[in-house]
């Protein structure tokens, strides 16, 4: 169900989630945490791959190396969006410190898509509960993307092309030339473990948080840095379920 901040005349700004049932209530707190600062009306759809499988977008057999449901489906943004205006994908392991329209107000024309260009080779070589972490180029960028539906290289990403196409072509944005792909602050896609907050620079505190290891949500990660935040936003996630419920 999608779910939309408010009913005015502005067309919503789709943001699609990145689902996996093993992470539903990072889904929850990632979502309650852009509902609960943005300033424009927004509309936020979780992409289920069961639900994809069912519409007949979604085929592909899993590999073993995608570690979340939607380690493909995320490239069906600009189909989802009807290949019209801006729209964004991010992953549901993020928890949002500031007002979604400080960045969809970066979205420049000139770009096919725009994310973080994280320079970014992981030390690490398993995540989460144990799938194996691969190294590539231009890791992590296609996690949080800025996605302009209409412009006419994103054509490419039929349903077709998202079901067989390598993870190096979609992961890399091979079907982009460089100068089509925008930047955003990292502070967008703060990457916990990676990125650095420096305490004599304010402009470097996350503005969207990654816990891209896995995040409080699992025990083995409920210490890590920024964790407290994120375990302070579910609590009032929680709260808010509970009054919706007994209202
Ligand atoms: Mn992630």
């Amino acid at each position: 169900m999608a779910v939309t901040s408010n009913g005015g005349a502005e067309k919503p700004f789709k943001i699609f989630v990145g689902y996996d049932p093993r992470e539903d209530l990072a889904y929850e707190v990632c979502k309650h945490s852009i509902l609960k600062r943005t300033s424009i009306p927004v509309e936020i759809i979780p992409l289920k791959q069961s639900d994809l499988r069912k519409e007949g977008l979604y085929w592909r057999e899993r590999g073993k190396l995608e570690s979340t449901e939607f380690s493909f489906s995320r490239f069906l943004t600009p189909h989802l969006a009807e290949f019209d205006g801006w729209a964004m994908f991010v992953d549901c392991d993020f928890l949002y410190l500031a007002d979604i329209k400080e960045l969809r107000d970066m979205a420049d024309d000139k770009y096919a898509v725009m994310c973080v260009h994280h320079d970014y080779t992981p030390k690490e070589t398993t995540k989460m509960d144990g799938a194996v972490q691969t190294v590539y180029p231009r890791k992590n960028w296609s996690s949080m993307v800025l996605y302009n539906c209409g412009h006419p290289k994103n054509k490419v990403l039929t349903p077709e092309v998202v079901n067989t196409q390598t993870g190096a072509f979609l992961h890399r944005f091979q079907w982009l030339n460089d100068d089509e792909i925008g930047s955003v602050p990292f502070v967008w896609n703060f990457l916990v473990g990676h990125n650095a907050f420096d305490k004599d620079d304010p402009s470097t505190f996350p503005k969207a948080i990654h816990y891209t290891l896995g995040g409080p949500w699992f025990e083995a990660w409920k210490d890590c840095e920024f964790g407290d935040l994120w375990v302070k936003e579910s609590q009032d996630y929680l709260e808010e379920a509970k009054k919706v419920k007994t209202n």
